[in-house]
């Protein structure tokens, strides 16, 4: 392929009704009983709940996931919490509260400081830096109930000083949730935990209904309908992102071992049936014995079905003449997680600039990331690491600016502020100044 070629096909769209899987469309079909859109169903859901509440919410959890809350609270009781604790092991305990302790390390140290400064005749100018008041996380349900995505949510909210984190989860069809989602919740902080998913459940968020308080902001990853819900929502609160599969894309050279990089490859191939998985490598000889790797792992793979489908889809082996057309390549791809493992990887790191996260060397396997190293594993995903950034603790903070004048530092620009007011024919706002100043 041509270089413009590669850069194209590496340059896939955030995500867009196109990469609705059929799987999706049958299901859209299945309950709307119409040939819609997904965002034509958002629309509808999202309008349902806000003006019915709790009831919307539960119809649209028994049609869509089956669990009948009707004339119930869908509320995770504490009865709950405590049965989903002893239903984790203490092993895996342990594990979740080592990585709640590095990943609430990591982000202590992304803290912004309020700072208050003089200027010229005691004049005071500063920044409050606040948290949100009140916060809503999304945890994906189904294949993809993940105790490390509450973490990832939840412990930067903390760390900012967040004092409500709710949380909405999909149940199954029998009402409960995952006993590891939920213990996660707990040992991380969150508030409140409610037992609804998809576009009902952001929708309820975003605008509240009896039983859910409206949300300032509401984060974290979900499927095609939770992040078109969080796009038709946003303004009404925040948002963090719209996310889409996971990708990793590897730069090596001959120095790297094939059967990490196939490991790798495979790791974010398991998670969806779009999940992007990339090798870019000056070495034709890597490239065939990671082709050889990715064929032997992947069929003793457990979730082999969803991988394959991946790897068929958004699985490739680029060939490049240099390290330098690899870094730009990668650039052009603007990766949710990018490894480098080269002789030297740190010399590559300069070149770097667009990437949501990225892996230094033989002994930082993205999965290590995904689940204790201490950095976020919310990333920007569909090349949109161009504009957003990994979530951190700033992304539940907000800055308010201070102005505090004297007397004598508000004569000495008096005339200008009027003259501004007056060339934009704000007269009000220069009498504001003038008043002051008799
Ligand atoms: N790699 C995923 C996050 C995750 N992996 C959760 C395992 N559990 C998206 O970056
Ligand atoms: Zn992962």
């Amino acid at each position: 392929l041509s270089a413009r070629e590669v850069i194209n096909l590496l340059k896939k769209p955030a995500f867009d009704e196109v990469r609705l899987d059929d799987r999706v469309k049958a299901g859209i079909r299945r309950n709307f009983g119409a040939d819609l859109t997904a965002a034509q169903v958002v629309d509808k859901i999202v309008t349902a709940v806000r003006a019915g509440g709790d009831e919307a919410v539960a119809g649209f959890t028994k049609l869509i996931d089956g669990a009948d809350f009707s004339g119930k609270s869908f509320e995770v009781s504490p009865a709950e919490f405590t049965a989903a604790r002893k239903a984790v092991d203490d092993k895996v305990l342990a594990s979740i509260r080592l990585a709640i302790d590095n990943v609430r390390r990591y982000h202590t140290e992304q803290l912004p400081k309020s700072w208050l400064t003089y200027r010229e005749h005691g004049a005071i100018l500063g920044q409050n830096c606040l948290p949100l008041d009140r916060v809503g996380i999304y945890v994906p349900g189904g294949t993809a109930a993940y105790p490390s995505s509450v973490i990832m949510n939840a412990v930067p909210a903390v760390v900012a000083g967040v004092k409500e984190i709710l949380m909405a989860v999909p149940p199954a069809r029998d009402g409960s949730v995952n006993p590891y989602v939920l213990t996660a919740a707990r040992e991380a902080g969150v508030t409140r935990v409610f037992k609804a998913g998809g576009a009902q459940a952001v929708a309820a968020l975003a605008f509240g209904t009896e039983t859910v308080p409206k949300v300032d902001k509401i984060t974290g990853p979900g499927n095609i309908f939770v992040t078109l819900a969080k796009k038709a929502v946003y303004g009404y609160c925040d948002i963090d992102m719209l996310a889409g599969p996971s990708e990793i894309l590897i730069v090596a050279d001959h120095t790297a071992n094939a059967r990490y990089i196939a490991a790798d490859l495979l790791s974010q191939a398991e998670h969806d049936l779009l999940a992007s998985s990339i090798l870019i490598t000056d070495s034709p000889a890597l490239a065939g014995q990671v082709a050889a790797e990715v064929e032997a792992q992947l069929a003793v793979l457990p979730r082999q079905e969803i991988a394959a489908a991946a790897l068929t889809g958004n699985g490739l082996i680029i060939v490049v003449r240099d390290m330098a057309e690899a870094i730009e390549l990668a650039n052009a791809s603007a990766p949710e997680h990018l490894e480098i493992l080269t002789a030297d990887p740190f010399q590559q790191l300069p070149y770097v600039r667009h990437a949501g996260a990225v892996f230094l060397g033989p002994y930082s396997p993205e999965p290590l990331g995904d689940y204790l190293a201490g950095p976020n594993h919310v990333l920007p995903t569909g090349g949109t690491a161009r504009f957003y950034s990994v979530l951190n603790v700033e992304t539940f903070m907000k800055r308010t600016s201070i102005i505090a004048y004297t007397k004598a530092a508000l004569s000495g620009v008096s005339a200008d502020v009027i003259r501004l007011a007056t060339a934009e024919g704000l007269e009000a706002h220069a009498n504001a100044i003038r008043v002051r100043g008799e």
